[in-house]
């Protein structure tokens, strides 16, 4: 027998399995087909941890489905445009390409070390304008299906990136990506209209039960439905008189969903940013403040505006607008709390109903008018009935903002109020009856903005021509290729690239413009799952015929940090291609399995500044790459937080030492019996044996039930514990006697065959290798088919029950695992009939499966 040397073997099976091409993805089989995805990774450099623990996972699961039958496409490729390789060429005066590509090569070759089963032929690399190409002709299908605008409005912008961002890029008021405080400005971008699927992409959430629930909770959260409804405000004149025949401009509406609290609204709110502002202070001796104010609001960070305890700041407009439920006139105030693209930018302050409007009042003296009260409330009791306003302020410590009784509000008095209460349902209704008010959705969910200001991205395919406006670039003009000829160290862009931006206009022929925005790198990885089922396809994005046939994605993995980003957007590209023709499902993403992070032994996350980064290539050089993937599948469940032990690794590539060393000695491949006890004690030989014939079947129906759930660890586990059986067999049993007894022989190879195979995907090179050496078979043991096994056989026939005299252990005995109760209570009286000698026996408690406890005094 040969030691255990994973270098030997690990670099020798992976040629001999690329050689074979036993990877490669079968066409046309009548196999039931299975797709395992893991998310493709930024080619960043290295290998780390979260792509080794990510990609163990998926390369299991891939391992396990074709084992148990499944034509199995696991792909790989990489998300390969974006910033930090623009920042790279910028630092060392090379281009983007060159450091992409060559950390490419590096993570690749990183992933062929850990064994990785990948279709490598199906390679999808986002910065080749073989796949980007279609992402521009999706680009165009958006735009003819009206799902691509050009508008100006106030974005985030990365000062840092020098780039803008989408709202889902904006993590806290900073920028996913670096970490820096993100701006607003007005610019002039493109957005894909993500807010026309808003409902299917929330009621569709209700499919996806193969879903954490945290994740399905986040996207319902982000897509934030609100249901209320729009009021009508009417506008009075600079002397404060209402008009006497409103028209469409002098209405200003609000979105509420407390309609209900119309009676206490005491004051009216606009945005900062509202366009109104400017005109309805202008040349008045409100403008001054009122416009300080809304250039102070500039400057408060997303951030700041995003935390609800900041102060509030206001300042009154000099005009009144008119409540439509009683004709009161209320004062017109700025606030720096409110949204301008929420809603309509306008809000109805309710302070006693609102905390946000409460402190405002407080702050600026408007009154606190109570129109909603607990039962409890002291004032309760005498203004229940009271539908005229007769207490006109408060001075409480909160506002109310629970279910309560309406007050002082007209006929609507005595009514429960509340989010879609009686009260509110009430008052929506006369509002409608009135003409003043309508039903209404909001979603919190914005457009995507998806327009980039940075070279290494791809090129929006759209033409500026001075007479025919912006003009999409031509199907057959794709793709609109990045020019390689650029100098990004001296400052050059693709605006500033004469070669690229100028250009004749396809639809007159005139000179004209390219767009110099490149596309955000999340329109890239939207559909490069999509690609793989087809990947060089030149006809199109790929061929609907093998998208439906492979997909949906049976089982996604990757970071929980893409629960709303990635997921969302990849969702969004489903439903249109979708509604495009190209795709016959809904969902991207079947099952999803969200791994949590590996964190150093005291739990923090590893970092380079901490210098406690546990490297996956040194660990493969001192320990081969079956003991990292196998101990990594054993840190614990993959979607809970893992601590790395200092001492797990070694223990695991013991236990590797360990089951080589079993499997030749079960096959009576092990040079010396260095196990064997010294006799064979044939009782003993035979428990041990049944024993294990047991663990055999019990084991095998474990370890497929814990993968089927991705439950890696406890497979593990019950591996080990049908080693141990093995261990105990082969320490009872010598060579000899496995030999010359026929069922102890077929046993042991039987077992040898079902260690192997159960650890084929975990551990595929040395399972491969155990195969052919010490199993003497042929092929590659991860095509082979998954073991059986049979739940009866894993029953044991007998066992063991510890018989005791009140309670204290006297002995042992085995019975028939289904031997009735008065048959083993006789057994147990006989085993211990010395010690029962002239005692009474008063009670006896027969614990199944454990225990005989007999009472005698
Ligand atoms: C009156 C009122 C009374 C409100 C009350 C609440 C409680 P959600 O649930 O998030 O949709 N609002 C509307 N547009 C806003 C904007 N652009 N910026 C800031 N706040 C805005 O919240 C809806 C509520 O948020 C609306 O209902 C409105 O205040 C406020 F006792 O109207 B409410
Ligand atoms: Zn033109």
């Amino acid at each position: 027998m040969k030691a255990y040397n994973p270098h030997e073997i690990e670099p020798r099976l992976q040629l001999a399995w690329d050689e074979a091409g036993l990877y490669t993805v079968p066409e046309n089989s009548d196999k039931p087909k299975k797709y395992v995805l893991e998310m493709f990774p930024y080619p960043s450099g290295d290998m780390h941890m979260g792509h080794a623990s990510n990609y163990t996972y998926g390369d299991v699961v891939a391992r396990y489905s074709t084992m148990r039958g499944f034509d199995v496409l696991h792909p790989m490729g990489w998300d390969a445009f974006g910033l930090p390789a623009e920042n790279a060429a910028i630092k060392h005066h090379s281009h983007p390409a060159i450091w992409t590509y060559q950390n490419i090569e590096t993570q690749k070759n990183s992933f062929s070390r850990m064994g990785f089963s990948y279709d490598w032929d199906r390679k999808v690399v986002a910065c080749d304008p073989e796949y980007y190409r279609w992402g521009q002709w999706i680009f165009l299908k958006f735009w003819e299906r009206g799902l691509v605008e050009r508008r100006n409005s106030p974005v985030n912008w990365c000062p840092s990136c020098g780039t803008v961002l989408a709202n889902e890029q904006v993590i806290e008021g900073r920028c996913w990506r670096c970490d820096s405080e993100v701006e607003k400005r007005d610019l002039t971008q493109w957005y894909y209209k993500i807010t026309d699927y808003a409902q299917e992409l929330l009621d569709d959430l209700d499919q996806l039960e193969g879903w954490p629930e945290r994740v399905k909770q986040q996207q319902a959260n982000w897509i934030g439905r609100s249901e209320g409804a729009n009021v009508d405000f009417i506008l009075c004149d600079t002397d404060g008189n209402a008009p006497a025949d409103p028209t469409e401009d002098d209405i200003i509406t609000v979105f509420t969903t407390r309609a209900d609290t119309l009676f206490g609204c005491s004051f009216f709110l606009l945005a900062p940013e509202s366009k109104l502002v400017p005109q309805l202070v202008a040349g008045t001796e409100y403008e001054q403040p009122v416009m300080e104010l809304v250039e102070a609001a500039k400057k408060v960070t997303a951030v700041e505006r995003a935390q609800g305890d900041r102060e509030k700041h206001g300042a009154f407009t000099g005009r009144y607008v008119v409540n439509p439920i009683n004709g009161e006139k209320v004062p017109v105030w700025v606030g720096d709390y409110i949204v301008a693209d929420y809603g309509t930018g306008a809000v109805m302050a309710v302070p006693c109903g609102d905390q946000r409007d409460f402190e405002f009042a407080r702050k600026y003296n408007l009154p606190i008018i109570p129109i909603i009260l607990g039962e409890d409330d002291p004032l309760y009791p005498q203004l229940k009935d009271e539908q005229s306003r007769v207490v006109t302020s408060v001075d409480w410590e909160e506002a109310y903002n629970a279910e309560g009784k309406l007050v002082q509000s007209g006929c609507f008095t005595g009514m429960t109020g509340g989010k879609h209460s009686e009260g509110e349902e009430a008052v929506v209704t006369a509002l409608q009856e009135m003409g003043r008010g309508k039903r209404t959705v909001e979603f919190r969910l914005r457009d995507w903005l998806i327009s980039r200001q940075r070279y290494w991205g791809n090129p929006i395919p759209a033409i500026h021509c001075e007479h025919c406006g912006v003009v999409s670039v031509p199907e057959e003009d794709l793709p609109v290729r990045l020019p390689e000829d650029i100098d990004l160290a001296a400052g050059e862009t693709l605006a500033t690239h004469a070669g690229f931006v100028n250009t004749t206009c396809p639809v007159c022929g005139e000179p004209a413009k390219r767009e110099t925005d490149t596309m955000d790198t999340f329109t890239c990885s939207s559909w490069y799952y999509m690609r793989y089922t087809d990947p060089h396809n030149v006809h199109g994005p790929f061929d609907p015929a093998k998208a439906n046939a492979w997909m949906p994605v049976d089982q996604y993995i990757g970071g929980i940090e893409h629960a709303i980003l990635h997921l969302l957007y990849s969702r969004f590209f489903t439903k249109v291609l979708r509604d495009c023709g190209l795709l016959d499902f809904d969902e991207p993403f079947t099952n999803l399995l969200c791994q949590g992070m590996v964190l150093d032994a005291h739990g923090d996350v590893m970092s380079k500044s901490k210098g406690n980064v546990v490297s996956p290539e040194e660990m493969i050089a001192e320990y081969g790459a079956d003991a990292v993937r196998a101990y990594i599948l054993f840190l614990g469940p993959p979607e809970k937080e893992k601590l790395w032990n200092e001492d797990g690794l070694p223990g695991m590539y013991k236990f590797l030492n360990r089951l080589w060393r079993q499997v030749h000695d079960l096959m009576g491949k092990a040079d010396e019996d260095t196990l064997f006890a010294g006799s064979v004690d044939e009782k003993a030989a035979q428990a041990a044996a049944d024993k294990l014939a047991r663990e055999r079947h019990r084991v095998v129906g474990k370890v497929s039930a814990d993968i089927e759930r991705n439950n890696f660890n406890t497979a593990i586990a019950a591996i080990m514990e049908l080693s141990n059986a093995a261990g105990e067999f082969l320490r009872a049993t010598d060579a000899e006697t496995r030999a010359a007894n026929a069922d102890y022989a077929a046993l042991s190879q039987e077992v040898a065959e079902v260690l192997v195979k159960l650890m084929a995907p975990i551990t595929p090179h040395l399972s491969d290798e155990l195969w052919r050496t010490a199993l003497g078979r042929e092929g590659f043991v991860c095509s082979e088919p998954w073991p059986e096994f049979d739940p009866e056989k894993a029953k044991a026939d007998e066992v063991e029950l510890a018989v005791q005299i009140c309670g204290k252990v006297k002995t042992r005995i085995m019975v028939a695992a289904d031997a009735p109760e008065p048959e083993i209570l006789e057994a147990a009286r006989a085993a211990v009939a010395d010690a029962l000698a002239g005692k009474q026996v008063k009670k006896e408690v027969y614990v199944p499966g454990r225990l005989v406890n007999i009472v005698a005094v």
